[in-house]
């Protein structure tokens, strides 16, 4: 179902125009109402066209620091109707602010994702992702509520709730991370129980693969796609995928995507990789010009076959700051966990230490369970075969363990911590 096909199937020409005439009010409105845009909007000349946005400043985490809490509002502090945060590791949070237009607008957008991951008016939902200051759990649960459908506010944790949950009631859909969507799979195959109704699962808010999705639809007996968004720009509802899964449709008459060289700041042709940058071309409460994402993917503007003409982005390859570089080599989690889903004996449950011995080379050691089912004479045996095809696919030699079902610690709240580089510790 389309929730909103006036914007979602807009033709090209027409949604262009509407986003060039959101792009000069934008500019207009950050130059009248916030110092900080004003200042860096100085003696640059307003946008004549689309091509123009180049021509614009660049925002990033780094100014969203700087003017925190609230320096880069652009209404006054009384109109504001809620406030969210992310806590990202270091130094200040990241505050993301709304006016009561806004969170009308995070509910478009989060039922128009819903919709497009198979949700229908009338559906039970399970909001798994954080209540509270992250942006997924109550996103979550506007989404629910501009649908027509109904909201379960499961929150995350708590396992053997939610698990009970999918198990009497009638729940069609579940909004949760990747990781956490695994772990529920995995309680349910243990426990040797089934969910009531459950078809389809919305995961998102952590970086995960096509070969971990594969893995979770057959674990959970779902259908998932991959939701995308950042507590800087609203939260979840940016982009996400239809059931044709061919990339995650950008909500683009609210979000304006580039695609740019993260080193050279240069724009990408379609379909070439790099960093995602969006502005907002609705928000009230705090609006962003030319947001540095740092989230790598690339973007196709054909039309999709589910109807919508919006702009598709691909699944990321990670964060600019996640590229580990190894003995000089840029090796990307993503593709390690490419790498390891590719061998059917091996579970999405897995961990990468990064180390610095004294006086030596950088050293990564993979560790990976193997599935519960998985007939597996050596594990040593094993391992070797997966450090070779990583070799093979990285050129960079690293060390493979093989350990047992439940060996690694699983998140029930929050993002899954794959990569845990000890050489900063
Ligand atoms: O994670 C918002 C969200 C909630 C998205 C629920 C989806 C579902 P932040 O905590 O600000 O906001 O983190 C944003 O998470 O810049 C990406 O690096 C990462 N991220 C979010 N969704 C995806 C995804 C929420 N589908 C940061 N794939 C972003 C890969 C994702 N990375």
């Amino acid at each position: 179902m389309i929730f909103q096909p006036e914007f979602e199937t807009l033709e090209r020409h027409a949604l262009e125009a509407l986003q060039f005439e959101r792009l000069q009010a934008l500019v207009d409105r950050l130059r009248d109402a916030n110092d900080v845009y004003r200042e860096r909007l100085r003696g640059v000349a307003a946008p004549a066209s689309l091509g123009d946005l180049a021509a614009l400043p660049f925002s990033t985490k780094a100014d969203m620091r700087d003017a925190y809490p609230l320096g880069l509002l652009a209404v006054p502090e009384k109109s504001l109707a809620r406030i969210h945060a992310s806590s990202g590791t270091t130094g200040n949070p990241t505050i993301g602010a709304y006016t009561a237009g806004d969170l009308r607008i995070f509910g478009e957008v989060m039922a128009r994702s819903f919709a497009a991951g198979g949700i229908v008016p009338g559906d039970m939902f399970q909001v798994a992702w954080g209540y509270g200051l992250f942006t997924g759990g109550l996103g979550g649960h506007g989404g629910c509520e501009t649908l027509g459908a109904c909201a379960i506010p499961a929150s995350s944790g708590n396992t053997a709730r939610q698990l009970q949950l999918l198990a009497d009631l009638p729940v069609i859909g579940i909004g949760c991370t990747p990781s956490y969507a695994l772990v529920l799979a995995e309680r349910l195959r243990a426990e040797n129980r089934r969910p009531l109704a459950l078809k389809y699962a919305i995961c998102g808010a952590e970086s995960w693969t096509r070969e971990m999705r594969a893995e979770l639809e057959e674990l959970f007996g779902v259908t998932a796609t991959n939701i995308y968004g950042l507590t800087e720009i609203i939260g979840p509802g940016v982009a996400q995928e239809c059931l044709d899964k061919q990339g995650l449709h950008v909500q683009e008459d609210h979000f304006l995507a580039e695609i740019i060289d993260p080193d050279s700041g240069e724009p990408c042709g379609d379909g070439e990789r790099g960093e995602l940058v969006i502005t907002t071309l609705t928000r009230e409460a705090m609006p962003v010009l030319r947001y540095r994402t740092r989230d790598l993917t690339s973007m196709v503007r054909e039309k999709c076959a589910c109807g919508r003409t919006t702009a598709r982005i691909d699944w990321f390859t990670g964060r600019v700051d996640d590229m580990l570089v190894i003995r000089g080599i840029n090796v990307f989690p993503s593709v390690i966990e490419e790498v390891l889903l590719r061998f059917p004996e091996l579970s999405p449950n897995y961990r990468i230490f990064v180390d610095r011995p004294p006086h030596g080379l950088d050293e990564i050691l993979v560790e990976v369970e193997h599935h519960p089912h998985a007939a597996i004479g050596d594990l040593d045996a094993l391992a070797r075969t997966v450090t070779r095809r990583l070799f093979e696919t990285l050129s960079v030699s690293l060390q493979t363990r093989v350990v047992a079902p439940g060996t690694i610690e699983r998140i029930e709240a929050g993002k899954a911590k794959r990569v845990i580089d000890r050489r900063t510790l």
